[in-house]
């Protein structure tokens, strides 16, 4: 007992100051963060309203620490993500903003389904956008020294934001990560990307529905998206496959992140040569573009072609899942009555 009392009163004594040192060299951070916003032409104001009540959020340090190493399977991410909930909903809030989508899809080049499945796989169309304040998640990534010096940059971007009015500080909201509104923006990309649809001077991708396709649709586009173009497709492989794909040599064509996953980048001709056909067993399509493919679950599991699209959805998030995901969607999106995933 008197052990025990003993390791308290040293525990309290140990516990004050080391606290209070972490108070100031925050404070002090703090500050000098905010002497830096005031060089680049952030107002005073904005500071004071942005900055004002911020604090170091444990909370979101254990988020960033505690990403899961557990991957879910193919199949288990597929059905997670492109449910029957979720088509029939898109195909309600793709009727309900139909005019919005059509105006977007003509003015940027990017099919209105794909929007939507963006929109979709993203925050649930606007549904789960995240509700931690940005700047507090950005302040206290920026002060963690993991990554310091990107989510530095992004937190003075979102002061930028501020700044220009697009938004309110205590309206921007987001993932944990500082990923914001609708589309799940960083700020480094609502500054490149998000647009101001509908024209009332904020380029609003929390609350404004046109101005969030219309954000989606730029970053698209500006990643080569082609609207007389899909994303790819299911395909049938040969039995020989893996010993036609050794002997051509084929690699990754590019060491790109989630293209470090994908085959070659071959004409349809070429595929076809090699005894890939559509999924039904029939020729693949007739068209002069390139594909890679992919097998996310591995050799033996269901196998893609993917086209130029592909790679615009990965820039969205690169992750092979994500972008058949996305594509699968989009499909079921287009093809009315179709269901969710299905693994065969
Ligand atoms: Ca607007």
């Amino acid at each position: 007992m008197i052990f025990r009392l003993c390791c308290l009163v040293a525990a309290l004594l140990l516990a004050g100051p080391v606290q209070a040192d972490e108070r100031v060299a925050f404070d002090q951070w703090l500050a000098e963060l905010r002497a830096k916003a005031l060089t680049i032409g952030i107002r005073p104001e904005i500071l004071d309203a942005a900055l004002a009540y911020v604090r170091y959020d444990e909370g979101v340090v254990q988020a960033d620490r505690n990403q899961p190493e557990f991957k879910q399977t193919f199949d288990d991410y597929m059905r997670s993500r492109v449910s029957d909930a979720r088509i029939r909903m898109g195909q309600e809030k793709i009727r309900e903003h139909w005019d919005d989508l059509q105006a977007v899809g003509a003015a940027y080049g990017v099919q209105p389904r794909f929007i939507a499945a963006i929109w979709g796989i993203e925050t649930n169309y606007g549904r789960y956008t995240g509700g931690k304040n940005v700047v507090q998640s950005l302040v206290t990534l920026a002060y963690d020294p993991r990554r310091s010096e990107y989510f530095r940059k992004e937190l003075l971007e979102a002061l930028q934001i501020l700044n220009e009015g697009h938004i309110s500080p205590e309206k921007m909201k987001g993932s944990w990560a500082g990923a914001m509104g609708q589309p799940q923006f960083m700020p480094s990309s609502f500054r490149a990307y998000a647009e101001d649809f509908n024209g009332d001077g904020r380029r609003d991708i929390w609350t404004t529905p046109v101005d969030v396709f219309a954000s989606i649709a730029k970053y698209l586009k500006n990643y080569g998206w082609q609207d007389n173009r899909t994303w790819g497709r299911r395909v049938q492989l040969p039995a020989d496959f893996d010993a036609r794909i050794a002997a051509q040599g084929l690699g990754a064509p590019m060491d790109r992140c989630a293209l470090r996953e994908h085959l070659g980048d071959l004409s349809l001709d070429q595929w076809q040569a090699l005894g890939v056909r559509r999924s039904d067993g029939r020729a693949l399509p007739k068209v002069a573009i390139n594909a890679s493919l992919v097998r996310p679950a591995g050799d033996g599991g269901p196998a893609f072609l993917t086209y130029g699209n592909f790679r615009a959805i990965l820039r969205y998030n690169c992750s092979n899942f994500y972008a058949l995901a996305v594509g699968h969607l989009a499909d079921a999106l287009k093809f009315r009555g179709g269901g969710g995933y299905s693994a065969q």
